[in-house]
This record gives structure tokens, sequence and C-alpha cells, in this order.
């Protein structure tokens, strides 16, 4: 898997003076957002995901860069580390998910591995691979993308609470032992967002499960709400540095305490 495909160029084409970012997992919902919101801010954006159409519809629109890029083989990573080059000022770490629902007692254990790989071990793969370019731009910033099931358990939901439970401790790790380097690392941790296609991947597909998810909340956030958040955090000044960013939609006060109907 994540082979590099001809979605993928061998070097980027950014003006000297423009700042740049990768965003992964840019191919839906709050990555694709994200690369949308840190173009209209000035950034180049490199897109990287594995649906090599999508990332190169998304860079076309934007002037960005389209990288097909699986995060959970290394291989792939280093193709994105060879397009990234030298310097790099903004890494957001979006690419995860959520892979089924069942109780411990019924885990499936490929799922749980599968949840682990890509939000907590690809997570490492990016950071490891770009964190020499990010150091060289000597103001740069690492945004991993984690969630509220990196804050609480939910019952049926212990294989991503432990996954993202294990992106917040990465993100915190790191920013520890960056400590006296010049670059900042963040989490932002997002409650329910309606995207089009966390709740359906999670459910297998299944729409109406996919739904049920949302069904009465008024406002639950959209990829464009985090995606503000995101842009937010990453243009702050050099030495402002935002530790972590919870954010839910005002219907959710808390993971199990869900508005449903009408304010
Ligand atoms: C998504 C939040 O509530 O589905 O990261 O765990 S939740």
């Amino acid at each position: 898997m994540g082979a590099m495909t001809d979605a993928s160029p061998t070097t980027r084409t950014t003006p000297i003076d423009q700042p740049t970012a990768v965003v992964t997992g840019a191919s839906s919902g709050i990555g694709a957002a994200t690369a949308r919101a840190l173009a209209a801010e000035g950034f180049h954006v490199l897109c990287a995901a594995r649906r090599a159409d999508r990332v190169q519809a998304l860079a076309d629109e934007i002037g960005g860069t389209p990288v097909t890029c699986d995060i959970t083989d290394a291989d792939s990573v280093a193709g994105l580390a060879a397009i990234v080059g030298e310097s790099l000022d903004v890494l957001v770490n979006n690419a995860g998910g959520a892979f089924g629902s069942t109780p411990v007692a019924e885990a499936d254990t490929e799922q749980w591995r599968a949840m682990y790989d890509v939000n907590v071990i690809g997570t490492m793969q990016v950071v490891r691979a770009l964190l020499p370019a990010l150091l060289a731009a000597d103001a740069g910033i690492i945004c991993n993308v984690g969630s509220t099931a990196g804050r609480v358990a939910y019952e049926g939901g212990a294989g991503y609470t432990a996954a993202k439970h294990g992106t917040k401790v990465l993100t915190e790790t790191l920013r520890l032992e960056l400590w006296d380097k010049p670059v900042r690392v963040t989490e932002i941790a997002p409650g329910m967002v309606h995207t089009e296609e966390f709740s359906l991947v999670r459910f297998g597909g299944d729409q109406a499960k996919a739904d049920a998810v949302y069904d009465g909340v008024p406002d639950p956030l959209l990829a464009s709400d985090v995606a503000d958040a995101i842009t937010w955090v990453v243009t702050r000044p050099a030495h402002v540095s935002v530790d972590e960013m919870v954010i839910r939609p005002r219907a959710q006060a808390a993971q199990h305490k869900v508005f449903r109907g009408q304010y």
C-alpha cells in the first residue's frame, strides 16, 4: 500500500517567500477544509492523502502541490519528505480515523491495529520524517488533530479512544522533547464534527448508522470550523504556543451529553 502515484510530483514549486504547509488526510473533511483555509491565508499547501484523484483536484483548486501518501507506509512518507525538501513552516497531522464500534469483548483485532497504525504510528512517521525541515524553518509548528475521544472513554469506542489518547500523549511527549528547539507542538481535539466520511467509515459504510450520530443535533461542528481553529493556532506569532484546544459544538456539553432538539 501507499505507493506514490502520478499525482505526486518529484519536487514542489513554491515561490521562495511563500510559507509552506503539509496537511495529511487532505482528501476530505477536516484535512481538505484545512488545506483550503491555509491556502486562503497565503500558504503553499502540500495536500497529502492516499487518494490521488482527490489530492490532485484539491491542489488544482487551491494552487497547492498534490502528494499521494499513505502515512502508515514509511516509504510513502519518505516520498512526502522528499517533495517537502529542506524547509517546512507548518505540519498538520490530520490523517486518522475510527474503524468499528464494538465493545472490547468483541473487538476486531485488525480494526484496532489499523486505528493505532494511522492515529499514532502514522503521525509519528510523518513527524519523524519532516522534523528536520520544520526545524530548518526556524519557526515551525506541528499541529496534531486528536479528538475529544482522546480525553474520555465511551462504550464501544475503546479502539478509537485508546488510539486518540495515544495521539494526545505523543503530542505532549514531542513538546517536551523539543523544548529547546524553535518549533511548537499543538493538539486540536475536536468533538462532534459532521463530515461526509468520519462516521460512515467508522460504521463500515452504513449510512443510516452514520446519520444517526448527528440526528437532531442542532449544528454539529463542520470541517470548516475545525480548519478555522487550526488556521488560527498556526498563524499565531512564533513565541505563542497553544498546547491544546478542545473544540465542540454548542450542543455537545460533554461526550455523552449531546442536545438533540431545538433551542
Ligand atoms: C471524533 C469524536 O465523539 O466520535 O473524533 O469520538 S467522537
